[in-house]
């Protein structure tokens, strides 16, 4: 049973007990319903005081429920509530540590709360895509106000239960023991005659609530346009404001079940599980024994090393940061020191955090002070003899047990481990640029990684606010094998009849925030250019479009010479379709013999997508990534995939499979079809009717 039942000085205390987070589960909502009853039934018990084990007192409504039948079985979580807030024995809820979703909507229902500080308290259904959908849409907005509780809902964001405290919320905040106090006012409440107070029965008040929703209604838009749910959550609000608790109700429950069927929500419950799922390693179990990690080294104080070290120093970690020249250090910590001038000036820094911050870096130009790092990170130039140098060295110095990372996005690990006598201490750490800003990190497991290490630095990679995704040793990982694959096919068009631009606004209209042209000037398209020069003398026979070559080799690398796929204007970042690049590329069709054509949108999105998916599902064939929602998490955290699709892979699922396959047949029958091979495992899932991720 997911629910206990006890009986304390006349008071029924039932303690939601569902590990982790006393999920609402159906055996707990049948545990609750059943505990009020046989309080009802006890002539000694007067009062219930509801409370959670463990470390939260609910995190809401099971998410793993969702779409199965378990979801709608009686009791339901509506029942639940009635049950408690018609209860003619005063209900008491004990809110400590979380109370979310479902489970502050079960604590609306009491006719009373009590709550330890510290407690998180919010509504977050709109961030799984849904709304509240057991009445706190209605509740909230009669206990906190309507622009507390709409602010809230909308937002998701949790507030703490101090902050509350001066609202109709909260009876009392209890410093002392939660329990014994809450056992006190239930016993002092079931003393008093009814009727017990009723969240339901409390007016919304506000001045102007009308223009008020409106007003919501247009900041919404504003910043919503993927996601139905956050205009639901203002609806229903409406409903409650304008005609009535129950019709407002009746309303919310409406639109939780269709919200609950849509794309957008199953994207964004996919993102949250996984997230969690990506810090699983299958054969690395969670009681793997983690080494210390008190200090971190970092090798390189450039863009990369800089925004690394922040990292760690923005979590309290002590950084050593090495460099080889008094200059390039003095530049790096300077480069630093700038993003916290910036954090300051926006107020999400105090000057002494600051401080403090830049107090933990110790520079050095000797390799003999990373002696005392836990970590040693390296950030330098991508070549592998430049790694050489800098794992021999890191080799000798660093102490027994330290875990020597790599920051390389395209060389072999297994390599770089190889300069070492310890190989088991060496694993890839790749950031991606803004490297304090960006949540992926993928975490690539070398052949002979320990599993101490790789458990230590996902562990650490959760302090430091990352999501870290395990790859496996091939060229480019997970995430940057793939987008090759992308911006070949986004070349393959361009030659074959689209702009550039026409191909950014499809893919842009997609969900991306950036079509690969505008990307590439971003980033630098001689950056890529490098990477293409190496391709053509590792692969000599492999078909590549050289269109992008043609660029470069008239200078145009993007926004830092204010000229690449498109045209800047100096110091503009405004990306306007350009005369020059249009003529070259139509003259190099020409020179090419081939016939331009007319590229649907329709085209643009599917080769553009499916070649991700394509390439991901050789990545799952080869185990490089070991399920697919890691590679969903990648391209969510780490490519500006857009999140209300869920990923690539979640996004082929949604297609189907057979359409995913039929597709590229038709692709590969297309000019420049040989770059498309279909992955084994799109036609073998495809055959079974099955997806990435059934
Ligand atoms: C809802 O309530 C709908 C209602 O309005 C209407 C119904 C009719 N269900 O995050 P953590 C698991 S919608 C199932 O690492 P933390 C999680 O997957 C719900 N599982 O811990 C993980 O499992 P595992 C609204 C859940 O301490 C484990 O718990 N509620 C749920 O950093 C630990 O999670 C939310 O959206 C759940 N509801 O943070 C709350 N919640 O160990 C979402 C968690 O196997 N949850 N799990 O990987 C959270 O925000 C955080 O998990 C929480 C704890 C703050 C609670």
């Amino acid at each position: 049973m997911a629910v206990d039942y006890t009986v304390r000085d006349g008071v029924a205390v039932i303690t939601l007990d569902n590990p982790p987070v006393n999920g609402l589960g159906h055996s707990t909502r049948l545990g609750i319903v059943e505990g009020v009853e046989r309080a009802r039934d006890d002539a000694s018990v007067t009062a219930i005081v509801i409370t959670g084990a463990g470390k939260a007192f609910s995190g809401g409504a099971d998410i793993t429920e969702f779409n199965t039948p378990k979801a709608t079985q009686e009791p339901t979580l509506h029942t639940v509530i009635r049950a408690v807030e018609g209860s003619a024995k005063p209900v008491v809820a004990a809110i400590h540590s979380v109370a979310m979703g479902g489970g502050l909507e079960l604590a609306l229902g009491a006719h009373y709360r009590v709550a330890a500080p510290g407690a998180q308290i919010a509504l977050p259904e709109v961030k799984l895509g849904i709304l509240p959908g057991a009445g706190g849409t209605q509740r909230l907005p009669r206990v906190v106000g309507l622009e507390t509780a709409l602010n809230m809902i909308v937002s998701g964001t949790p507030v703490l239960s101090e902050k509350l405290a001066q609202t109709a919320l909260f009876d009392r905040l209890v410093e002392g023991d939660l329990l014994d106090e809450a056992i006190r006012f239930a016993k002092d409440a079931g003393a008093r005659s009814g009727p017990h107070p009723k969240a339901r029965e409390r007016a919304i008040e506000h001045p102007n609530a009308e223009g008020f929703i409106q007003f919501a209604r247009n900041s919404v838009a504003a910043v919503a346009k993927h996601f139905p749910a956050p205009h639901k959550c203002i609806d229903a609000i409406e409903a409650g404001v304008k005609e009535g608790f129950d019709h407002g109700l009746a309303f919310e429950r409406q639109c939780f079940l269709a919200l609950v069927q849509t794309p957008e929500s199953r994207a964004l419950r996919h993102a949250f599980f996984g997230e969690r799922a990506a810090g699983k390693i299958a054969d690395v179990p969670s009681n793997t024994p983690v080494r210390a990690i008190a200090r971190v080294g970092v090798v390189g104080a450039g863009t990369m090393g800089g925004g690394i070290a922040m990292n760690f120093v923005n979590a309290g970690l002590p950084v050593t940061l090495l460099e080889t020249s008094q200059e390039a250090l003095d530049r790096g910590l300077a480069t630093i020191r700038k993003n916290y001038e910036s954090q300051v000036k926006k107020g999400k820094l105090t000057p002494a955090q600051l401080d403090e911050r830049m107090a933990l870096i110790s520079p050095t130009l000797a390799y003999g002070d990373l002696a005392q790092a836990d970590l040693v990170i390296e950030a330098v130039f991508e070549e592998l003899g430049v790694k050489e140098q800098v794992f021999t060295k890191l080799d000798e110095v660093a102490k027994d047990g330290a875990i020597l990372a790599s920051n390389t996005s395209t060389l072999d690990i297994d390599r770089i481990a190889a300069f070492t006598k310890r190989p088991a201490d060496v694993l890839g750490m790749h950031f991606f640029s803004p490297a304090n800003v960006m949540k992926l990190l993928e975490v690539v497991r070398g052949g002979k990684t320990a599993k101490d290490v790789l458990a230590t630095v996902m562990q650490l990679a959760k302090k430091i606010k990352k999501t870290a995704v395990v790859s496996g040793v091939c060229d480019g990982f997970i995430g940057n094998r793939m987008i090759e694959q992308y911006f070949r096919q986004s070349l393959f068009m361009v030659e074959e009849g689209a702009m550039p631009q026409q191909i950014d606004r499809a893919i842009e209209a997609f969900g991306f925030a950036m079509g690969p042209f505008r990307m590439s000037d971003l980033a630098g398209n001689d950056i890529s250019w490098a990477i293409r020069k190496r391709r053509y003398a590792e692969q000599p026979g492999l078909h590549y479009p050289r269109i992008a070559d043609r660029l470069c080799e008239t200078g145009r690398f993007g926004q830092k010479t204010a000229a690449g796929w498109y045209d800047y204007q100096p110091g503009e970042r405004n990306a306007r379709p350009s005369k020059f690049v249009e003529d070259m590329i139509v003259a190099y069709s020409k020179e090419q013999g081939a016939t331009r054509r007319a590229i649907s949108d329709e085209e643009i999105v599917g080769r553009l997508v499916l070649s991700l998916v394509n390439e991901g599902a050789k990545i799952l064939e080869e185990g490089i990534a070991s399920k697919a929602s890691d590679i969903d998490m990648v391209y969510l955290t780490g490519y500006g995939f857009p999140l209300h699709r869920g990923g690539p892979m979640l996004y082929a699922d949604t297609i189907g499979l057979y359409n995913v396959e039929r597709a590229i047949r038709k692709y590969a029958a297309q000019q420049n079809g040989d770059a498309w091979k279909t992955a084994a495992r799109v036609t073998g899932l495809a055959a079974q009717g099955k997806g990435f991720n059934s």
